[in-house]
C-alpha cells in the first residue's frame, strides 16, 4: 500500500494532505465519512499521522468531494488522537497544497469554499502569500466557569471555534516556549479536571473540552500570546485558528473587540494569525475569519510495507 502525501506548515504546525491512495470513505456526509474513517480505516489515519513516519504535531486532511453544491472540495481533518472538526491552521495548508498542485488560485481576491463535517468555511487568497479562512460560527457558552486544581483556581470560559475549547487568562504562569513542558502539564490537568466534573461544551454540538488555551501578554507586537493543547497532547506550534476564533466569541462576548476590527494572535513560538469577526445569523454567534501564511515543506510517497510491525504507526 502507497500513500502520496504533501507536507507543509501553517506559521510552524504542520499539515500533511493525502493527495493519492486514500480508502473510499463512500458518498455519505462528511460527519458519516469521518465516522466511517474512524470505524473502519483508522489504521490509515495512524500510518500516515504517527511515528515512524509522522509525529504527534502532525494534522493530516484527507480531501473528498464537497458535500454540497456550491462548495469545491470536502475535508476531514486527523491528528494523533483521531478526528478534528475543523483546523483553521490545516485549511490553509490545504489550500497552500492545492495552488501548489495548480487545483486552487493563487490570484489574491480568488475564493474557494470547503466542506468539512462541522461546516462550510470559505478560504481566500490575499497579497503576498496569506491566505484567509472564514470560519464556522463560532461561540462561548460559559463565562468564568470556576476550575479547581490541587493548587490553585482558575476560570475557563467555554468556547466552540470548530473544536471546543477552554480558555483561560488567570492561570499565574508565564508563557514562554521554554516553560512549554509546565504549560503542557498545567493545560492537561485543567482538561482532565473540566471534562471529569463534566464541564464542558454545551449547545447544538456539545462535546468535551479537546484544546485548552491559556493566554498572556504579547511578545511580537501583536494583542496577545497563547499556549494551546492540541487533544492528543501536543502544543500548537501555530497560534491555532480555532482556538483564535474561540478568542474571538469570548472576546466579541465581553464587548473588548468591536465587529470588523481586528485582533493579532501570537502562538507560543511568537508566529501570528490576524482575525477578524462579523455577527452570524444565530444571535450570540459570530463568524470569525483567520489569516495566516503556509509554506510547502516535502512531497512524499509513503510505503506500508505489509512485513513492517509498525506499518500502521507507533501507538
Ligand atoms: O489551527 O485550528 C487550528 C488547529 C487546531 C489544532 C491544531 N491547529
Amino acid at each position: 500500500m502507497s500513500i502520496k502525501v504533501i507536507d507543509s506548515h501553517t506559521e510552524g504546525e504542520p499539515t500533511r494532505v493525502i493527495v493519492e491512495g486514500a480508502p473510499d470513505l463512500g458518498a455519505g456526509s462528511l460527519f458519516r465519512q469521518a465516522e466511517l474513517l474512524t470505524s473502519e480505516f483508522d489504521h490509515v489515519r495512524t500510518a500516515v499521522v504517527l511515528e515512524p513516519r509522522g509525529s504527534d504535531v502532525l494534522v493530516a486532511a484527507f480531501l473528498r468531494p464537497p458535500e454540497t453544491q456550491s462548495s469545491d472540495a470536502g475535508v476531514i481533518f486527523v491528528n494523533n488522537a483521531g478526528i478534528l472538526g475543523m483546523c483553521v491552521h490545516g485549511m490553509i495548508g490545504v489550500v497552500r497544497t492545492l495552488q501548489h498542485l495548480g487545483r486552487a488560485s493563487t490570484t489574491p481576491g480568488e475564493t474557494i469554499r470547503l466542506d468539512t463535517p462541522v461546516g462550510t468555511v470559505t478560504a481566500t487568497v490575499e497579497p503576498d502569500g496569506v491566505i484567509a479562512v472564514e470560519n464556522v460560527a463560532s461561540r462561548r457558552t460559559n463565562h468564568r466557569v470556576p476550575v479547581q486544581l490541587d493548587d490553585r483556581l482558575v476560570h475557563a470560559d467555554i468556547a466552540w471555534g470548530g473544536n471546543w475549547f477552554a480558555l483561560i487568562d488567570d492561570h499565574g504562569e508565564r508563557i514562554e516556549f521554554e516553560r512549554r513542558k509546565e504549560l503542557t502539564e498545567l493545560a492537561s490537568k485543567i482538561r482532565r479536571v473540566m471534562n471529569d466534573a463534566g464541564l464542558d461544551g454545551t449547545g447544538a454540538r456539545g462535546g468535551p473540552i479537546d484544546h485548552v488555551e491559556l493566554f498572556g501578554p504579547p511578545v511580537n507586537g501583536g494583542d496577545g500570546q497563547n499556549f494551546v493543547l492540541c487533544p492528543g497532547g501536543a502544543y500548537d506550534r501555530s497560534p491555532c485558528g480555532t482556538g483564535t476564533s474561540a478568542k474571538l466569541a469570548c472576546l466579541a462576548a465581553d464587548g473588548r473587540l468591536a465587529e470588523g476590527a481586528t485582533w493579532i494572535q501570537e502562538s507560543i513560538i511568537g508566529s501570528r494569525f490576524a482575525g477578524t469577526w462579523r455577527a452570524g445569523e444565530e444571535p450570540g454567534t459570530i463568524i470569525p475569519t483567520i489569516s495566516g501564511q503556509a509554506w510547502i515543506t516535502g512531497e512524499s510517497m509513503l510505503h506500508l510495507d505489509p512485513e513492517d510491525p509498525y506499518r500502521f504507526g507507533i501507538s
